[in-house]
């Protein structure tokens, strides 16, 4: 079977995972669930083996859009863990059930971890974020709920400024925004109480894998005394670290850092550059004072014993035949 014969709306959100329309690791968790369950509701495969086939192809195309995110295999395992059936309408039945299912307790899952990120922010602290995550807005929301008062300076977030996102969700929530550029943010360190983000994945060391800048802002966090949190629901945690595997960085097109002028007028140079983009980038737990999931908060280095909880020492890749 081909990528092509995979229902439209799973090659359609893998484009959108792909192009980053669909963006975030919790919302590609969720696109991806829901490309699932599309998958096998339009599906008329007249077996139980053809379906199952259909659903490793549809996996197989959404694990291949980004490698960071480790929200993304880890959506694709809960969804097709326990999935059966005898015959194609009870096994489509099962594929639909334990997809809401997942995507009931991914919401669930933010909701409950922003009552507990929550708890670290007091009335009158100010955060400082890099780019958008959802997680870590809702420890803000939650705050605001509580009736605290947050005020935030958030950075841009180059190359695709996605802190303007969050500049635009917090200030529909009333909190007081001011916007920096990247460069800008060691300047104002002194001027916050913390510094919030979220994470793509995170390793059984520790290490947080998130957005490119983050492991810079830490450091500089660190030496500013400025504590550093983590708002990452346990979806995040990356299983295959246990076994000594790597989390790929993945390297984005140039387009995103200069435009198609800039390049023609490199390339008419002899001695031009070249331009890398990496999206994601390292931070040693060192510099991460929390990790705040649905589970509760960690200090980064226990997390490898959640990890090992949630998803013992054996990982499924159901995108594999
Ligand atoms: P939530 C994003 O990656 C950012 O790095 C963000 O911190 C992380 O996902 C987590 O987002 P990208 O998809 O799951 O924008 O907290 O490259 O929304």
């Amino acid at each position: 079977m081909t990528s092509t014969s995979v229902h439209p709306d799973v090659a359609e959100t893998a484009d959108a995972i792909a192009t980053m329309e669909i963006r975030g690791a919790a919302a590609i968790a969720d696109a991806a669930a829901g490309a699932l369950a599309a998958q096998a509701r339009e599906s008329d495969a007249d077996t139980p083996e053809a379906l199952r086939a259909e659903l490793r192809e549809a996996a197989r195309v959404l694990y291949e859009t980004r490698p960071t995110a480790v929200s993304l295999p880890n959506a694709l395992r809960f969804v097709m863990a326990d999935v059966e059936g005898d015959d194609v309408e009870d096994l489509r039945q099962s594929v639909l059930a334990s997809a809401e299912s997942f995507q009931r307790d991914l919401d669930q899952a933010q909701g409950r971890l922003g009552e507990i990120g929550a708890n670290r922010l007091r009335d009158g602290d100010t955060v400082m974020t890099h780019c958008h995550s959802t997680d870590a807005l809702s420890c803000v929301k939650a705050a605001l709920d509580q009736g605290k008062h947050i005020e935030a300076i958030v950075k841009e977030t180059r190359p695709r400024k996605q802190g303007h996102i969050t500049a635009e969700q917090l200030r529909e929530w009333d909190v007081p925004v001011t916007l920096v550029v990247d460069s800008a943010a060691r300047r104002y360190l002194n001027d916050v109480d913390h510094v919030l983000v979220g994470a793509d994945s995170i390793a059984a060391d520790g290490s947080v894998i998130n957005k490119i800048g983050t492991s810079g802002l830490a450091v500089n966090a660190r030496d500013r005394g400025t504590p550093v949190m983590v708002a990452a629901q346990t979806l995040k945690l990356h299983p295959d670290t246990l076994t000594g595997h790597t989390v790929e960085i993945e390297m984005r097109d140039e387009t995103e850092v200069i435009t198609d002028e800039e390049r023609a007028e490199i390339q008419g140079d002899p001695d031009g550059f070249d331009v890398v983009n990496p999206a994601f980038d390292v931070t040693p737990p060192r510099y991460v004072d929390a990790i705040v999931t649905e589970r509760g908060q960690f200090p980064p280095e226990s997390v490898v014993v959640l990890m090992r909880e949630l998803f013992g020492s054996e990982t499924k890749r159901p995108w594999e035949a």
